[in-house]
């Protein structure tokens, strides 16, 4: 390339040399697997992407599980159009702007009662972060501040920065920062049980227990050391485990009974993917606080935020009326041009009643990954709302070749998915039609059977 396309330009093309695609160090990649063989997106409206050479890839994973409402909604990109003409940026510490306060209002509507407070972010990992230094300043400000220990959960994912890392529990996303790691955390057991529930259908029957081990830790740490638990309702990236029937109950009576603060990361589960707005109401548990991010924007702009429960906001706003009263922020924290696509998101997901239309179309799409039980390699298949994982029998000797090559073979096949090691993980833009699901499954079912 020697002029300086526009950015419209570059989406329609794809002339980079091995050296050009070097320049980019891409995220969560196998870099040098990639180089040797892009797959480039250059558009996409719908339920589909096209490719840069023109091909139409069925997405199944709404982008990465942020694109909730479809691609290409001229909504949303008219709104941070005009937003972006208006007001470029707006400083978000000591100054206001009226996005900001209308975003929080609307996000505070779809949120469990209770939960009314907003603090925006720009990632899941940022608002991870946030939430990590909230329960910590919470506990400081009640006179508890031996209560520092965090606790996550195995297999649980919140995100890339320190603290989501250390409370995260994916090994690959952990050795190389060992040291790193926030001092004093600790992990609750993973609820994945394939001897006991392979190929339910919702939520498992068996392991609501496995939340009593949180009166393990108490009874090693004590809980006046302990300050917060953060889960993923349905834990996402390590490849979609539904939460047991009881379990987060459980974990809600627990964290109660010894004061410790219950986060729910909804980073994936929010903006409607489980047929509510948040998987607290369709479980029905309410947490302290809860992180998300993606479906915020509908994936358009980047965007988080900590939706907190009103006495722990409160708590804070007790100092010196002049005083600032948490020591934390993003210069780019309720940015205008995210806020008006999430305002922009967020009128689509009530006008086009997304959220419910999960739970219409849930028995279907239920059905239809199901209908992939007994293909070759598949040890098991789970779901809830629109949402799924297919997990197969490793290769021996080189785990997390199958997910890989499941993927890759479902992308020349036309469909996008997403593997998680051994596992293809479904989660598709919520306005996919009956017809959709059945091509993604069909085509998914194909490529299972081509292994
Ligand atoms: N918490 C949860 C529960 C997430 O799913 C994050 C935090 C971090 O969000 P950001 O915006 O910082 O990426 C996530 C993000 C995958 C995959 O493997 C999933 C995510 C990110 C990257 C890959 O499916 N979820
Ligand atoms: N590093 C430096 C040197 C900065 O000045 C700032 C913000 O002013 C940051 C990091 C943090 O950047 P952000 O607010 O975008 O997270």
């Amino acid at each position: 390339m020697n002029a300086r396309p526009e950015a419209a330009e570059l989406l329609a093309s794809h002339a980079f040399s091995r050296e050009e695609l070097e320049a980019h160090w891409m995220p969560f990649t196998a870099n040098r697997h990639f180089k040797s063989k892009p797959r480039m997106l250059s558009r996409a409206k719908g339920v589909h992407y096209w490719t840069t050479e023109g091909r139409q890839i069925l997405d199944g994973v709404a982008g990465l599980w942020c694109v909730n409402a479809g691609h290409g909604r001229t909504e949303i990109s008219q709104a941070v159009a005009r937003s972006l003409e208006q007001m470029d940026f707006a400083p978000p510490f000591n100054m206001g702007h009226p996005q900001a306060f209308a975003l929080a209002n609307e996000v505070k509507k779809i949120a469990p009662s209770g939960l009314d407070h907003v603090f925006f972010v720009n990632s899941g990992s940022e608002a991870v972060e946030t939430a990590l230094k909230i329960a910590l300043q919470y506990h400081r400000l009640k006179g508890e501040g031996t209560r520092t220990r965090l606790i996550g959960r195995e297999r649980g994912y919140h995100g890339v920065n320190i603290g989501g890392t250390t409370v995260g529990g994916m090994l690959p996303n952990r050795k190389a920062w060992s040291t790193a790691m926030v001092p004093g955390a600790d992990h609750l057991p993973h609820t994945h049980d394939l001897a006991k529930n392979a190929f339910s259908k919702g939520q498992p029957e068996q392991g609501a227990n496995l939340a009593v081990e949180l009166e393990r830790l108490v009874a090693l740490h004590d809980a006046s050391n302990i300050a917060a638990v953060i889960v993923e309702p349905i834990a996402g990236s390590t490849g979609v485990l539904v939460p047991p029937k009881g379990y987060l109950q459980k974990l809600r009576e627990l964290c109660t009974k010894h004061g410790i603060l219950l986060i729910f990361d909804e980073v994936i589960t929010g903006f409607g993917r489980t047929g509510s707005a948040f998987a607290a109401q369709e479980f029905g548990v309410t947490p302290d606080l809860i992180t998300c991010a993606k479906g915020l924007t509908n994936g358009s702009v980047p965007m988080g935020a900590v939706i907190v429960k009103k006495e722990i906001h409160d708590a804070f706003m007790t100092g010196p009326e002049a005083a600032i009263e948490f020591f934390h922020g993003y210069t780019y924290s309720c940015h205008p041009t995210a806020c008006a696509a999430g305002l922009a998101a967020l009128s689509i997901y009530e006008r086009e009643g997304l959220f419910q239309r999960v739970k219409e179309i849930a028995p279907y799409w239920q059905d239809a990954v199901h209908s992939l039980k007994g293909l070759p390699g598949v040890i098991d298949i789970r779901n809830y709302g629109l949402v799924a994982a297919i997990e197969y029998e490793p290769t021996a000797g080189s785990p997390g070749a199958r997910g890989f090559n499941t993927f890759l073979k479902a992308f020349d096949a036309g469909i996008l998915v997403r593997a998680a090691g051994d596992i293809t993980a479904l989660s598709p833009p919520l306005i996919i039609e009956k017809s959709q699901i059945d091509e993604l499954i069909g085509k998914l079912g194909q490529v299972i059977k081509s292994f």
